[in-house]
């Protein structure tokens, strides 16, 4: 009987959930059966306002025709092409039309699936680049505390979060963390980027001159941290940091996984704070999250530094059977031009200041300890109920979304990140919604 079903359909235990707390989601599901726009359809029927774009990536709103379309006349017409050694006409056409939106500089692009292939990528690129210019030396790679960069091995290594490493034994070696730009005590409450903790870049200096400039390949930093609770960089942070690995030929990498793509309010975040790194990673946003994509952007001088040799052999031994892959580009274009027809990629700028007045309307809230804005990424810090860290939140978590809004939390922190599309109005109820919850907390 070998065709006899093991489990009955509906049964939630095969599934393995990623990041989620399974037993107890089992006890209780959270079912999404549809969206549009800026809503979800809940499996009970209930609307459900989008307050994330899903996990920060659906940048132009759920199920818009363009993209739908997109995705359906290419799997249609060549649903997939080998990525190694062969082409298709739309990958080229997309990598021309993310250098036109992506930062002056930054000339090639590198395609992956998901943030962290693109973190893992860049963190290969910068290591063999300077072995490819002779300077084989160049190997560690500097992370940052709070820092999010995906889940791979090399992610992980240079990521800063305890319970996403302590897991998973020793990790890369050779690689040094700066310290987080979190300053509550002094910085609770400002609008836009804080005004103390510039000087922190320069723990930098005292990293490389712990292991000398010769040993460092690169510093991957986010330019606003999002996973960790929306840490906004200090004013004139970003810029030390450019100047320090500059004076030690050190490549620094901007993580616009979050940033990219118009959460901003502009395309990236290295337009949003005029630094430029040596190379970008970027996913989510690139195709509104529909089809999973990563994209990595690099300097002219970064991708010519692989370019010598015989022409009839790989310059970098690296890609994924699916970079990419023709529908996740038809995607990607299809999202592009949602993005530039209604002008999505500057959105955020003209709704910034209204975001950032709904937000700090919470202030005065039960619990409320701190508020960040920028662009339209918001957080709402709670102070913790004593002895049960991250429980507060959490359950506010629940209670917004049985009210019809999707928050996201990070230990007791609540993250907002709503579709580009967002309208005023929208921002409003979002708001008032967690303002009703904030009020019935424990
Ligand atoms: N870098 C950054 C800066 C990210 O934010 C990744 C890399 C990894 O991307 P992938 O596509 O491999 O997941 C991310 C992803 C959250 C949350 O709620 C954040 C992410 C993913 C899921 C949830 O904070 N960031
Ligand atoms: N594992 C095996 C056995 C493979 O053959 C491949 C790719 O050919 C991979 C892993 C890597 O898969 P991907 O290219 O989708 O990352």
């Amino acid at each position: 009987m070998s065709n006899r079903l093991k489990v009955t359909p509906n049964d939630l235990s095969a599934f393995w959930m990623p990041f989620t707390a399974n037993r107890q989601f089992k006890q209780a599901p959270r079912m999404f059966v549809g969206a549009k726009d800026m809503h979800y359809t809940t499996s009970d029927g209930r609307q459900v306002l989008d307050g994330t774009a899903g996990l920060w990536c659906v940048n132009a709103g759920h199920c818009r025709p363009k993209i739908v379309e997109a995705i359906q006349q290419q799997a249609a017409e060549l649903d997939y092409a080998p990525a190694f050694q062969m082409g298709h006409p739309i990958v080229f056409e997309l990598a021309n039309r993310l250098i036109d939106i992506a930062p002056d500089g930054m000339e090639h692009v590198f395609f992956t699936n998901s943030g962290s292939e693109s973190v893992d990528t860049a963190l290969k690129m910068a290591i063999a680049y300077h072995r490819a210019k002779g300077d084989g030396s160049r190997v560690r790679l500097i992370g940052r505390e709070r820092g999010y960069h995906g889940v791979n091995f090399g992610g992980i290594s240079v990521g800063g979060i305890v319970s996403n490493r302590k897991m998973f034994g020793s990790l890369l070696t050779g690689v040094d963390h700066l310290p987080h730009t979190h300053l509550p005590e002094k910085n609770a409450f400002a609008r836009g980027e804080p005004e103390h903790g510039a000087e922190l870049a320069n723990e930098l200096e005292r990293i490389v001159a712990l292991h000398d400039a010769s040993t460092i390949a690169a510093v991957i930093v986010e330019p606003v941290a999002g996973s960790t609770g929306v840490l906004i960089p200090p004013k004139g942070y970003l810029q030390k940091l450019r100047d320090i690995c500059t004076k030690h030929g050190i490549l620094l990498i901007f993580d616009e996984v979050i940033t990219g793509f118009g959460r901003l309010g502009t395309n990236f975040a290295t337009d949003y704070f005029g630094v430029t790194p040596d190379i970008i990673t970027t996913a989510k946003g690139v195709t509104n999250g529909v089809i999973p994509m990563g994209a990595v952007f690099v300097k002219k001088e970064i991708h010519d530094a692989f370019m010598n040799g015989p022409e009839h052999l790989i310059e970098f031994f690296h890609g994924y059977t699916y970079s990419g892959n023709p529908i996740a580009c038809a995607a990607a274009l299809g999202t592009l031009d949602t993005y530039r027809e209604e002008g999505l990629l500057t959105r955020g700028a003209e709704l910034a200041g209204y975001w950032a007045d709904a937000l700090h309307s919470l202030k005065d809230e039960p619990h409320v300890i701190d508020i960040r804005n920028i662009g339209l990424v918001g957080a709402i810090e709670l102070a913790p109920l004593p002895g049960s860290p991250a429980k507060r939140a959490f359950e506010a978590f629940v209670k917004s979304f049985e009210r019809g809004a999707l928050i996201r939390t990070t230990g007791d922190i609540i993250a907002l990140s709503p579709p580009l599309i967002i309208a005023r109005g929208q921002i409003d109820e979002l708001i008032d919604l967690v303002r009703g919850v904030l009020r019935t907390l424990e």
